[in-house]
């Protein structure tokens, strides 16, 4: 099997002349930052969810040791979120080519036989089966929620969390194997002709061959530089090099330009979803090109009223109750009355975690912790338990932290951009805290209980 050309398992099946050290070093110390860029501000975004916050921030409750590293969600800088989100989702989405390209350029590989030559190798190999196959599968996963709207209810989290961590944890292995060899491919190559030699070094007295153009100057690669005390012993031929490569079509840098340009047409239609100004190219991003109309409260709805459920009879000014709870007991209180109590404001973008954010938007209404001291707490303000009048789905609860609720710019906010909250945007009123992601900022608000969670 292995010897038969016309099947994978065989060297002589992969002909692209493209493969080689030094095109999979390029595309793998590309990764290696861009993937630990991801790995940083996925945790960064587990950590902005609060998950500590029992019971409802929680979607991985059996973390156990994982949660290790989680700390208080700051509020400031408050486009915080929108930077660490905006970055992993856009990047992630950029780094596709250059993730497929590299998978491209060692899938002979994949095929090797035996498949275990040693234990060593065995384990090695497993490794790359939780490498590629964790990778592929985060990718998958994140994509897939962001471009289909949670296309896992409930269970994304579960799954792009834990598939992170033994992702990550096989791409550190691998990482700590091969940089070495990979910055040592790249330094090679830089001493060298920008074209590999081809590995097979032509038959001196074959006349068919092509030869060198100067049979007088040595081919064989030789020792590297002699001069050089650190230079390793010449490389081995690389079992990435095709044995029987095919007339090339495209030089390895012209090849790598493909992907990086694959790579750049991603983020031009991707990035345009975090600014106002380019929302228009983001053609990629589902909450992207269709713009949310225009006016004070036109600017992106991850929601509207209307999927959510929302009966506009309960949100009546007769109808439409707050119901505060803390140590003191239970208020309720109208719309017109929250317009009564001292209004403050504060500009604040919205950050999903979807990767879109919309820029700064004039938020106005009573703070957080001026509720909090109507129910007992003067001074230093505890969490908050916020519920929406959404009865089904979706993020109609959420848990904010007393450093949140103690926040100046946290509010219930009644207003936006000088207007009444329309219904989309949350009327009569929603949560609006700075560098919290957007789905702690619940819309539709019928109940706020304080209290330590
Ligand atoms: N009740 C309720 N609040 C909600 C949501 C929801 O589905 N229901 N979506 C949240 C999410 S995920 C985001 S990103 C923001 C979006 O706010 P916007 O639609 O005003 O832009 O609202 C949050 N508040
Ligand atoms: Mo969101």
């Amino acid at each position: 099997m292995r010897d038969d050309p016309r099947l994978p398992f065989s060297p002589r099946f992969w002909r692209s002349p493209l493969r080689g050290p030094w095109f999979t070093s390029v595309l793998g110390l590309v990764l290696l930052v861009g993937i630990t860029v991801l790995f940083v501000t996925g945790l960064v975004s587990y950590a902005a969810y609060n998950p500590d916050l029992s019971p409802v921030n929680d979607k991985t409750p059996g973390k156990g040791l994982l949660g290790f590293y989680l700390f208080a969600w700051p509020t400031h800088p408050y486009w915080l979120y929108r930077l660490t989100q905006g970055v992993h989702v856009t990047l992630g989405i950029t780094l596709v080519p250059v993730l497929l390209a590299k998978l491209w350029s060692v899938v002979p590989r994949l095929f090797a036989l035996p498949p275990a030559r040693s234990l060593t190798h065995a384990l090695e190999r497993l490794s790359l089966l939780l490498l590629v196959g964790g990778g592929l599968f985060e990718f998958v996963t994140g994509i897939l929620n962001v471009q289909l709207d949670y296309v896992f209810p409930g269970s994304f989290y579960v799954l792009h969390f834990y598939g992170a961590w033994v992702f990550f944890s096989a791409f550190v292995a691998h990482a700590v194997l091969k940089t070495p060899m990979a910055l040592r491919n790249l330094r090679q190559a830089r001493d060298e002709p920008s074209e590999p030699v081809p590995p097979a070094p032509a038959e001196p007295n074959d006349p068919a061959s092509p030869g060198p153009a100067e049979p007088s100057e040595p081919v064989s690669p030789g020792p590297a530089e002699p001069n050089d005390p650190v230079s390793p012993a010449p490389a081995e031929p690389s079992d990435l090099v095709s044995p029987a490569p095919a007339e090339p079509t495209v030089s390895r840098r012209g090849a790598l330009w493909f992907v990086g340009g694959g790579s750049l047409l991603l983020l031009l239609t991707t990035v345009g979803q975090s600014f106002d100004g380019l929302r228009r190219l983001a053609l990629l991003a589902p909450h992207g090109g269709a713009g949310p109309g225009t006016g004070p409260n036109g600017f992106q709805i991850n929601k509207t009223a209307a999927y959510a459920g929302i009966d506009p009879a309960e949100t009546s000014e007769e109808a439409w109750r707050l119901v505060v709870t803390g140590r003191t007991g239970t208020i309720r209180l109208s719309r017109a009355q929250l317009t009564e109590l001292p209004q403050h404001s504060a500009a604040l973008p919205i950050a999903c975690v979807e990767g879109w954010s919309t820029s700064d938007q004039w938020w106005r209404g009573v703070r957080l912790r001026d509720l909090a001291a109507l129910v007992g707490y003067d001074g230093d303000p505890p969490d908050v338990f916020v519920e929406s009048l959404q009865r089904h789905g979706g993020f109609r609860r959420a848990a904010l932290r007393a450093n949140q609720v103690a926040d100046p710019r946290s509010l219930l906010a009644l207003y936006v951009n000088g207007e009444e909250l329309s219904p989309d945007h949350g009327h009569p009123a929603r949560i609006i805290v700075p560098a919290a992601p957007g789905v702690l900022n619940t819309k539709w608000v019928a109940r706020l209980t304080f209290g330590d969670l």
